[in-house]
């Protein structure tokens, strides 16, 4: 049984926002409830779950029985990510899927900025787009079977859905460190890294639920709740690692960092060298520009809000998922990984040194020096 079916009772209305079976929603008592319906595909995100969540969200926005917004995935996922072998076939065919990034990013943003609380129970894997719809939330609540990845330099393309905006701030570079290399992570990390803002067991999420419906205020609720918090999955020693190399300019000299902690036996230095070597050279350079970008314009723009950042973190996003859904990469590695299945993506450019960034990018990165 999943955990709201209770919430599925005679008090419990099911709206159709056009979701078809991919996602169902339902208003019951004080809540607006969001169900993944993909189980088989992790949840994946399709361009109709996006738009039928924005127009959830909207609706919801203005209806001041909903006090909140709750958002799950069925079966053993939250969300995998965006449908990236949907927009892997647009982009075959000749027509690459910019429509689907621009109405999944302007739901990212809406997420960044919504009115009410939002939580997102990450019961589950939680990678790309579930990340995209769900850290720019209000609550994130992580349990014991949460799995969370940054995935894409894996498959050609950068970590999109505001990754710019929520990685690059997270303590000791360990936003560059999962962006980079990919790296999944447990409930600990995802808490004391800030991704997460509470920690619950699952057999726990019940009663949240049916005290957010009765009307009860999630933080009242979650102060009462709250476990004995996970400490880091992740030693002490590697987090000091990570913030040591990733805080060089460059992704050119983070790698020769890595390489040299290596050298002097450092395992975990060997371990992130063998995997960034196996990522996209261009995704490499584009998610490290990013994210320096973004850190220097947070630092020189202090008063502004999470979401204004985040409003600004997506324009950039977007140019640059338009460009490298017309490169190579992404196709490479979406084919090798999600396709053929070989795990074998043959990169071009294949090394860092040959990699062209987009002017808007080198540009912002010439001026930082
Ligand atoms: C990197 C990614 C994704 C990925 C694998 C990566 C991603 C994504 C999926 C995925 C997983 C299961 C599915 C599906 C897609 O895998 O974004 O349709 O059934 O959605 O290495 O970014």
């Amino acid at each position: 049984m999943d955990r709201t079916d209770h919430m599925r009772d005679e008090n419990s209305v099911t709206l159709d926002f056009g979701g078809d079976d991919e996602m169902t929603f339902a208003q019951s008592g004080a809540v607006g409830l969001i169900r993944l319906t993909r189980p088989k595909a992790l949840n994946a995100l399709t361009h109709k779950m996006v738009l039928a969540m924005e127009r959830a969200l909207l609706h919801w926005a203005d209806d001041p029985q909903v006090k909140s917004v709750i958002v799950e995935g069925e079966g053993r996922a939250f969300c995998a990510g965006g449908d990236v072998v949907a927009a892997y076939n647009a982009g075959k065919s000749g027509k690459p899927a910019y429509d689907f990034f621009q109405d999944e990013y302007r739901l990212n943003r809406l997420i960044g900025a919504y009115n009410k609380p939002y939580i997102a129970l990450l019961n589950g894997i939680t990678m790309g787009g579930g990340a995209g719809i769900s850290v720019h939330g209000s609550h994130r609540i992580v349990t014991e079977n949460t799995l969370f990845a940054m995935p894409e330099s894996g498959i050609g393309f950068f970590t999109d859905v505001g990754g710019s905006a929520f990685l690059p701030a997270l303590p000791q570079r360990f936003g560059f460190y999962l962006g980079l290399t990919g790296s999944t992570i447990r409930w600990g990390d995802c808490l004391n890294s800030g991704i997460a803002t509470h920690a619950l067991q699952a057999e726990q999420l019940t009663e949240l639920c049916t005290r957010l419906v009765a009307g009860e205020k999630p933080d009242d609720i979650l102060s009462g709740m709250q476990l004995s918090a996970p400490d880091w999955e992740m030693p002490e020693a590697d987090r000091a690692l990570v913030a040591r190399c990733f805080e060089a300019r460059t992704i050119e000299q983070s790698i020769a960092n890595f390489v040299q902690a290596a050298e002097a036996g450092d395992e975990k230095a060997a371990t992130i060298t063998g995997v960034l070597g196996k990522r996209s050279p261009t995704s490499l350079k584009a998610i490290f520009t990013l994210f320096q970008d973004a850190e220097a314009f947070s630092r020189a723009n202090k008063e502004l809000s999470y979401s204004a950042r985040l409003d600004r973190q997506m324009q950039i996003e977007y140019a640059l998922a338009e460009i490298l859904l017309q490169g190579h990469d992404f196709y490479a590695g979406v084919g090798a990984v999600l396709i053929d299945k070989t795990g074998n993506p043959v990169w071009n450019p294949a090394s860092l040194d040959q990699v062209q960034l987009p002017d808007f990018l080198t540009l912002k990165d010439n001026k930082q020096g």
